[in-house]
């Protein structure tokens, strides 16, 4: 497998964990986004999206969306539920995350990155991030991870912006719930750095 990512971005960092954790043999291809790497002929005829990440499977099929792809890459491993139920909540949270969670969580860290000061948010950015924030804060009050108390693809995907939301000017100080989580992630994961 080829894995088309950009080292900085969370999306494609969730993917190399998820194949790290599985022991799944991939090629990284570093494609730097500021540098408009997904924008060439070559990498939008295997995403017409021009995103990372994107794989190309071992028979040649391209994959992308970072959730869709975890999935993929999980099918069948104790990093998805088999309870019907705890399943459907594992992906109720990997669809939140694409549509409340990283749209304002990342987008400031990236606003940050290219020279933003966190002052100089939107405001709406950082209120919408910080009731991200809050939720997880809130459904993890006494439980160790998302689903069904083991890693899921849950936490891997929802781990990825939020163990660096800091770099977006959030304080996660303010989340203990999410701090200790974010913890136990990157110990199972083995990615704390
Ligand atoms: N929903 C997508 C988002 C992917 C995405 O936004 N990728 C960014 C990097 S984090 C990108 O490739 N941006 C380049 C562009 O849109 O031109 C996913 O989860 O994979």
């Amino acid at each position: 497998m080829r894995i088309y990512g950009d080292s900085i971005s969370g999306n494609c960092l969730k993917v190399k964990w998820a194949a790290d954790h599985l022991r799944l043999p991939y090629e990284w291809i570093e494609t730097d986004v500021v540098k408009a790497e997904t924008r060439t002929p070559e990498f939008l005829a295997l995403n017409p999206a021009g995103q990372v990440p994107t794989v190309v499977l071992d028979d040649g099929r391209p994959l992308a969306q970072s959730n869709a792809i975890l999935l993929h890459l999980a099918h069948g491993s104790d990093l998805v539920p088999a309870d019907r139920y705890e399943r459907a909540k594992m992906l109720e949270w990997l669809f939140w995350e694409q549509y409340s969670h990283e749209p304002y969580v990342a987008v400031a860290r990236f606003q940050v990155h290219l020279g933003k000061s966190p002052d100089e948010l939107e405001p709406r950015l950082v209120e919408r991030g910080k009731a991200a924030l809050q939720r997880l804060d809130d459904a993890l009050a006494g439980r160790s991870f998302l689903v069904g108390e083991r890693l899921s693809l849950a936490d891997v995907s929802l781990v990825a912006y939020t163990r660096v939301a800091g770099e977006g000017g959030f304080e996660l100080g303010d989340y203990p719930n999410v701090q200790a989580w974010i913890g136990r992630v990157e110990a199972a994961l083995d990615i704390a750095d």
